[in-house]
């Protein structure tokens, strides 16, 4: 029996686990023992991964939409040649921009890399992420308060905080095995405290919960840093040696009165007092979020309204401290830095001549060969096709028909589209119904590469299982793809996800995010290796779980964090007489993951899943509508559409909220197009709608 030792390619967490395989099966899981991150644990969906080995279905080859609808299979070289001629003509006919990408935070590093160099630096197109939906709003905070994308945290300050505070993050059911981290936390009367409208899973198993009203995170926020100042609550030495514009921050929040802070997040004097208490009295305070901050119309501000709170008690940089946000897919954190999206790779802007010069160098092209600007946002994209001046749109890893916010948007874009690409590991997902090209590739067992986690951790995907014919991974589709557009020597030094790594790897050289001392061979069966670790200094990063800003130094020009903050803005989308509840959405149970292409597989996961789509109900208002357990009710929203749900009734849920599970797409069929002004995330979270009983 043989043993690999690989990567979850689900969530964040990016367990490690081996797979034992005999005659190109894997016939058991076993998540691995002594790895930092899970260390011999993991959740339903890692252990499920090799169902993907029966329900992918093998040797598939590429399908190309005819002119009678039918899908006709070609060869691989055909399609990569039809693909790219067909991408051509539309620049040709439409101009650079008339073609766009959606790639992904589920590929490997490799995988969005040269998707990046195809996409975005040899044709000039836009390239966005799913990432969008999911951390851009992180991407964005941390870029402006610390100077760069890099989330100081490791999973460690789990166990050693003595103050764990949950913002908009629901880890119970999202990160089971942070949770887990948690769990182990044996310091004396720590104190687990959770901030949610909803009375969620996490809120359920902790030692506070705060109710606020949706939307409230802000001004509950400044509300805090206002009292911890009132009160003299500050850490005067690390504000002063650390940050800059306190106190422009401390005049600032003087407006934010406990009255006011009252009324609008509906949680009491006593309570917000409490809170308030609760962070100073703790010795190492920590601040996790996700979701419920990233997905917000204010939600950059909020994510640096909680930065600002971990700055001015000086809780960050030390062990169980920080201001952390928790990352989603299992390599969001690789997009940030490499897929050449939204910074060049290794990161730096665009603009920049020095990192413009070194890129171009490392990857031996001409430097106006390299994009020259950012990526047009996601939302831009599917404007753009819908006002008809895309055409033409690759997709891959991503499933947008469904989880793209008023999904109805997506639904009629991909109609106007000339070339729709889907590249997916199944033809069944919603967003190929309309793709006139369908490449099939093979999953994560069957790859290799390298994910990034939300601790920074580099690990390693190394192929389970081989391959049949016929069957590519999506590193190959695309540089197939790129071979056929003629690319020639931009593509030397591509050959191969190792060749590929090795360019990211120097590209890091000398940024935040180094990695220059990791070798792929090394990332092999090992522990993992956390940026940065440069090349030279592998003994002074020898240490298995490291923090960043322990010496207090940031990324910005004079090294100091910035206090960054803006008055809270009127709801742009209100509830109102007509629409008078709040739809709520996020995760529905640890099996289930986003559009369940993948969870749907696994049987167990199947069997206890609800098959349509659900939404929770606080008992009163049930009660008065006269709605029990699992009857149905259509739900229309104040984005003009509507769709049915069976009811689940909980007390867990507010009087006016209602939370529906993002895992069926009528759930999407409701959300707005509504973003925060500066990360363009969309405000996923709080929908104004009515319901009838069906
Ligand atoms: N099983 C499973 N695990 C997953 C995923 C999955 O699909 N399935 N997806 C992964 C990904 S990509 C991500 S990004 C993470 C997401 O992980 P989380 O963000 O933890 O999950 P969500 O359920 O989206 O949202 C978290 C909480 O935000 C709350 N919330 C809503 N509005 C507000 C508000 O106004 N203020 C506050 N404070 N909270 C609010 C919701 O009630 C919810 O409990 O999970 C990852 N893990
Ligand atoms: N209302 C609401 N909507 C949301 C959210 C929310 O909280 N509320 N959360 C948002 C967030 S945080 C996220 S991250 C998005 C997620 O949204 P999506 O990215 O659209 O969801 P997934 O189901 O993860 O899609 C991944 C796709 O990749 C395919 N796949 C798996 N492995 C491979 C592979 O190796 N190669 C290729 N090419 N394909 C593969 C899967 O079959 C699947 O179709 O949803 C967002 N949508
Ligand atoms: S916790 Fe995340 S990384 Fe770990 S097994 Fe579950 S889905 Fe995979
Ligand atoms: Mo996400």
């Amino acid at each position: 029996m043989k043993k690999v030792q690989s990567t979850c390619n689900y969530c964040a967490i990016d367990c490690n686990l081996d797979f034992y395989v005999e005659n190109n099966r894997v016939v058991k899981t076993v998540p691995t023992k002594g790895y930092p991150v899970n260390d011999g644990f993991c959740c339903i969906k890692g252990l499920s991964l090799d169902k993907q080995q029966t329900t992918v279905k093998p040797n598939s080859l590429p399908k190309i939409r005819q002119a009678d609808g039918s899908f006709q299979e070609v060869d691989w070289e055909t399609g990569f040649q039809y693909v790219a001629d067909k991408l051509k003509e539309l620049q040709a006919k439409y101009g650079t921009e008339s073609i766009a990408g959606i790639s992904t935070g589920q590929l490997t590093l490799e995988e969005f890399a040269i998707f990046g160099h195809v996409m975005r630096n040899y044709l000039k197109a836009n390239v966005d992420g799913n990432t969008r939906l999911c951390m851009a709003t992180a991407v964005v905070a941390h870029k402006q308060s610390y100077g760069f994308d890099a989330p100081g945290f490791t999973l460690k300050d789990l166990e050693l905080s003595d103050t764990i505070i949950f913002i908009g993050a629901n880890p119970v059911v999202a990160h089971p095995i942070l949770w887990g981290r948690v769990r182990q936390n044996k310091v004396p009367n720590h104190k687990i405290i959770v901030i949610d409208p909803r009375e969620s899973e996490t809120a359920m198993n902790a030692d506070y919960w705060y109710g606020l009203k949706w939307r409230s995170d802000l001004l509950l926020l400044y509300t805090i840093a206002n009292q911890l100042i009132e009160k003299d609550y500050l850490d005067h030495k690390f504000i002063k040696e650390h940050t800059e514009k306190f106190e422009e921050f401390k005049q600032f929040v003087k407006d934010y009165t406990l009255e006011r802070a009252v009324s609008g997040t509906g949680l009491s004097k006593e309570q917000i007092l409490e809170l308030v208490e609760l962070i100073h009295n703790g010795k190492r305070v920590s601040f996790w979020w996700t979701m419920g901050v990233n997905q917000g119309y204010e939600a950059v501000r909020t994510a640096q309204a909680i930065i600002n709170l971990a700055l001015m008690t000086g809780n960050i940089g030390k062990p169980g401290t920080g201001a952390n946000s928790i990352t989603g897919q299992c390599n969001a954190m690789g997009s940030r830095c490499f897929s050449n999206t939204t910074v060049l790779f290794g990161g730096g802007d665009f603009t920049n001549n020095v990192r413009r010069k070194r890129v171009a160098e490392v990857l031996g092209v001409d430097e106006s060969m390299l994009a020259e600007k950012p990526t047009k946002t996601y939302n831009q994209i599917i404007e753009g096709i819908n006002a008809g001046e895309i055409k033409g749109l690759w997709i891959l890893c991503t499933n947008p028909r469904h989880s793209w916010t008023n999904n109805e948007t997506f639904a009629s874009a991909a109609k106007k589209l000339e070339l729709f690409v889907v590249q997916d590991i199944y033809d069944t997902i919603e967003s190929a119904e309309d793709c006139t090209v369908f490449f099939p590739v093979v999953p994560g067992l069957k790859k290799e590469g390298t994910y990034i986690n939300l601790e920074r951790r580099l690990s390693a995907m190394r192929p389970v299982l081989k391959r049949g014919e016929n069957e590519i991974s999506d590193y190959e589709a695309v540089l197939g793809v790129g071979k056929a557009l003629g690319m020639g020597d931009t593509l030397k030094g591509w050959e191969t996800p190792k060749d590929c790594f090795n360019l990211m790897k120097e590209c890091s050289r000398n940024m935040p995010c180094d990695f220059t001392g990791v070798t792929w061979e090394g990332l092999e069966g090992s522990h993992g290796i956390q940026w940065p670790y440069p090349e030279g200094k592998e003994a002074e990063n020898k240490e298995e779980q490291r923090r960043l800003y322990e010496d207090g130094q940031f990324f910005t020009p004079s090294k100091k964090a910035q206090f960054i903050f803006e008055d809270v803005r009127e709801n742009p989308l209100p509830t109102t007489e007509q629409f008078p509840y709040v739809l709520n959405t996020g995760r529905g149970s640890v099996g289930q993951w986003h559009t369940q292409s993948r969870t749907k597989e696994v049987k167990f996961v199947e069997d206890v899943s609800v098959k349509k789509a659900y939404l929770y109900m606080n008992t009163k208002l049930a009660e008065e509508n006269n709605i029990k357990e699992m009857d149905e009710i259509r739900v229309y929203s104040i984005n003009g559409q509507n769709a049915v749900f069976a009811v689940k009734v909980t007390n867990h849920v507010q009087y006016q909220e209602l939370y529906a599970p993002i895992h069926y797409m009528e759930c999407n069929k409701l959300t707005p197009s509504i973003y925060d002004s500066y990360s363009k995330e969309p405000s996923y979270k709080a929908t104004p709608v009515r319901f009838e009983k069906e």
